[in-house]
């Protein structure tokens, strides 16, 4: 199947789907009024919630799905829609949780053709019992890939309800199909090869290694805050601890060196720090690295990045691209690189002048 192009989303369309009776629209009503009622319409009518409210500051809109109100072709219509669909069920019934491995999930991937719609499995109703089905999810993320995550929450003590729909909009801004393979539990190879160039590009000095300097300079880059030193000695401790040849004199490494003691040894420094966040659920981290570096959502080059267009990106983008970082200027600070396209055109007007000057004494 091929992934589901992603650009830049102006806005995300949840579509919550799933047996009856399992709280879909309670859901969506505890989210918006944040208190549980009840009694509640067989379907809400659809929400839109404005982009200074979401944490990923994107204007969302959410829509309901009913058997009783819809028929199977609106439902069809409703999956093409969606940005992501919430796959429903109720952890006190089990039935529903077998019915969206057996039912829902091939539903959306018949109605999405050769596009992967992203998929958030929620397991609603968790007041009323004192186990988890996380266990009983897991065979069915491994065959449904397009799951990027599950949660379980309740509807009527609104545990995890906000986290649901924040869940259900990071699949979409911040996909983990396209960074990480769940069946071998690696970065995919486009991540791997845009990581790779990431690290080249970072390391300054060419040496293979990132120093506490480059570090700092690619943390400030990605996300213009210093790397504060205990967090940089967290990292490295990590590093050391997880994996072989993570750190070397200090610096966190890139080379592969594979041992055969560790399995996960390609995973080495860089990647595997990478590998953690998305692991850990943290895949806006790595994309806020990958988006820096001109990566879109399809782990493409932006045309942004390859053809900026003000004359000083252009500067910018042909220095950076071919490591001429010898000169000790770093890839974040932007302040000196417009320094040096001041002093370049400087110095072009300046010649321009001397060649009038001298033609005008020659005459
Ligand atoms: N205990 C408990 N009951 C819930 C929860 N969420 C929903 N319910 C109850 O489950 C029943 C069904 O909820 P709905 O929100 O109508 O379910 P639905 O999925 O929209 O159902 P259909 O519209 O028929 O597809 C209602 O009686 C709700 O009060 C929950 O988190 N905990
Ligand atoms: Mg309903």
């Amino acid at each position: 199947m091929v992934q589901r192009p992603v650009t830049s989303r102006r806005n995300v369309r949840i579509l919550l789907i799933g047996e009856r009776g399992v709280g879909k629209t309670s859901l969506i009503l505890s989210l918006v009024s944040e208190e549980y009622a009840e009694e509640v319409p067989s379907k809400a009518e659809e929400i839109t919630i404005p982009a200074d409210v979401t944490p990923e500051q994107v204007p969302t809109h959410i829509v309901d799905y009913s058997a009783v109100e819809q028929t199977e072709d609106q439902l069809a219509e409703e999956i093409q829609k969606a940005h992501v669909i919430c796959v429903v069920y109720s952890v006190d019934d089990e039935d529903t949780l077998d019915r969206a491995a057996s039912y829902w999930l091939p539903l959306i991937r018949r109605c999405s053709s050769d596009n992967r719609c992203p998929v958030v499995l929620v397991g609603n109703k968790i007041d009323l019992v004192d186990y988890s089905t996380i266990e009983a999810v897991y065979p069915i993320m491994k065959e449904f890939t397009e799951i990027e995550s599950c949660i379980e929450c309740s509807a009527k003590t609104l545990q995890n309800v906000s986290e649901t729909f924040y869940y259900a909009q990071k699949a979409v801004l911040h996909p983990t199909t396209p960074l990480y393979n769940y069946d071998t539990q690696e970065l995919t190879e486009e991540c791997k090869t845009a990581l790779q160039r990431i690290f080249k590009i970072c390391d300054v000095d060419n040496d293979g290694l990132l120093n506490d300097m480059e570090l700092n300079a690619f943390q400030q880059w990605c996300f213009n805050t210093p790397l504060q030193p205990q967090v940089l000695e967290d990292v490295k401790a990590v590093l050391s601890k997880n994996i072989c040849d993570g750190i070397c004199n200090g610096c966190v490494t890139m080379k592969a060196n594979l041992h055969k003691s560790f399995i996960n040894c390609n995973y080495i420094g860089f990647m595997y720090l990478q590998c953690l966040f998305i692991q850990r659920g943290r895949n806006e981290t790595t994309w806020a690295v990958l988006r820096k570096f001109g990566y879109n959502n399809e782990l493409q080059m932006s045309k942004e990045y390859i053809h900026p267009s003000r004359f000083q990106g252009a500067w910018v983008l042909f220095y950076r691209d071919r490591h001429i970082n010898q000169f000790g200027l770093m890839q974040g600070d932007s302040l000196v690189w417009w320094k040096a396209g001041l002093g370049i055109a400087i110095a072009t007007i300046a010649g321009y002048v001397m060649m009038r000057v001298l033609n005008t004494e020659k005459r």
